[in-house]
């Protein structure tokens, strides 16, 4: 978008005043217990979030689809909606392309292109959960775990083509989420659907060059709603740690059974140095994909305060997470919806750097539950919002992307351009 930087300038300008109050109270509150603040600052700066290139139109259910218009006709309009977000926050700084939905046709011009919006790829992800038109093998019944090895070959063959693509773009991992199970009891072989699968996984990770990684997804229904192969993060390690030291679990927040306690899940995949990345996102009952911390901001804070533990040790054995988002917009426009997510994962993360960890880990050793849930609570109920305004201001972005969004018409500007019946590749 043309002049977006006088934009947000013009922007600023005007909302400076408040933000400098808000902002100076919280400073001299933070300095007062001896938080340095500048350093938080450039670890808000610092912090990065993957945005999906399948998240750039509107979703849809089966029930219906409601195409808000606009939305990116390819990878390069995709891309230039994800610039627009970097612009605007500063924390979009990658994109996580899905094939055969984005396909690059001239890798050079595509690198270059995300490059002048000051994006980088993040992990590729395969796709063996839908049939392609020219496709000679169907994955109807499967893809790593198909009984068929004609099926099993085809998929493997996919997946180190998506190596390929990612690592002409400068990608460093693969994300691996396979929909493979089964919908009715009796109709899957458990031990041998795993065992294709790990055969299958082995032959993927000997095409990852060196330095690459693989991320293992776990999911446990939809589509199959009996059994899935890689239904749960113990499956995911298992996997992870049989196949070597490029292997990871990624954590998709929306792919866990109600009330599953996912920060201890995230505690012990980092504990292992298995935490490979995550798909952020939120739900109210299954893999609803909505905006983060839109049903359970007090969870995704709790994930934060077992991540930072993780990594503020010095001795940790985990390489620094992946961040992805993974959702899908059914009534928000999707470019607010992902400046909504970018924004609440970092209110996370800050609040979650504002926890006193000595005083809370000497409540814990005192078994002082009422304590700890002071210590932690009270990082939880501070209002970090200025102190990522103030991370964006310091990084050319924003002070307040939704509302510059909506003041400067971008989606009436991206339906003139594109039209209202413009349609996406993607969920
Ligand atoms: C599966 C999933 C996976 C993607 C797809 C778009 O539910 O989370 O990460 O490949 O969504
Ligand atoms: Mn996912």
């Amino acid at each position: 978008m043309e002049h977006i930087d006088q934009l947000i300038e013009a922007h600023n300008d005007q909302t400076l005043p408040d933000h400098r109050e808000s902002f100076g109270y919280l400073s001299q509150k933070l300095e007062r217990r001896n938080i340095q603040v500048s350093s938080l600052i450039e670890k808000l700066q610092a912090f990065q979030i993957a945005v999906p290139s399948w998240a750039l139109g509107t979703g849809g259910t089966r029930f219906g689809r409601f195409s808000g218009g606009g939305e990116p006709r390819s990878l390069e309009e995709k891309i230039a909606d994800v610039g627009l977000l970097h612009a605007l926050n500063q924390s979009a700084g990658a994109i996580s392309l899905h094939i055969p939905w984005d396909i690059p046709q001239d890798v050079q011009a595509i690198r270059s292109l995300a490059a002048s919006y000051g994006l980088a790829f993040d992990a590729v992800n395969s796709n063996t959960f839908q049939d392609q038109p020219d496709q000679k093998h169907s994955y109807k019944f499967g893809s790593l775990c198909h009984t068929d090895s004609k099926v099993r070959q085809q998929a493997i063959d996919h997946n180190l083509e998506v190596i390929k693509y990612g690592d002409a773009l400068g990608s460093k991992a693969l994300t691996v989420w396979l929909a493979d199970g089964a919908s009715f009891p009796g109709q899957l072989n458990f031990r041998k659907a795993l065992q294709r699968t790990f055969e299958s996984l082995q032959e993927i990770y000997g095409g990852l060059p060196e330095d690459w990684k693989i991320f293992v997804e776990y999911k446990p229904y939809e589509p199959n709603f009996y059994s899935t192969v890689i239904q749960d993060w113990g499956t995911s390690h298992l996997l992870a740690s049989k196949l070597g030291d490029k292997a990871f679990s990624l954590v998709d927040l929306g792919h866990h059974l109600p009330n599953t306690n996912i920060e201890q899940i995230v505690a012990t995949l980092m504990m292992q140095g298995k935490l490979g990345g995550f798909h952020f996102n939120d739900s109210k009952f299954g893999d609803d994909d909505l905006t983060v911390g839109s049903i359970k901001p007090y969870q995704l804070f709790l994930i934060f305060n077992e991540l930072v533990e993780g990594m503020e040790d010095p001795n940790t054995i985990n390489p620094s997470p992946a961040w992805m988002i993974d959702a899908s917009h059914n009534l928000k426009d999707p470019l607010e919806d992902l400046l909504q997510s970018i924004e609440a994962i970092k209110i996370a993360y800050a609040q979650a750097l504002l926890i006193d960890r000595a005083a809370l880990e000497e409540a814990r050793e005192q078994n002082d539950p009422t304590l700890a849930q002071e210590i932690l609570q009270d990082a939880y109920r501070t209002d970090v919002r200025s102190l990522l305004a103030e991370a964006r201001l310091r990084s050319g972005g924003s002070l307040e992307p939704i509302n510059l969004y909506r003041k400067a018409n971008v989606r009436q500007q991206l339906i003139q351009e594109r039209g209202s019946k413009s349609i996406s590749t993607g969920l």
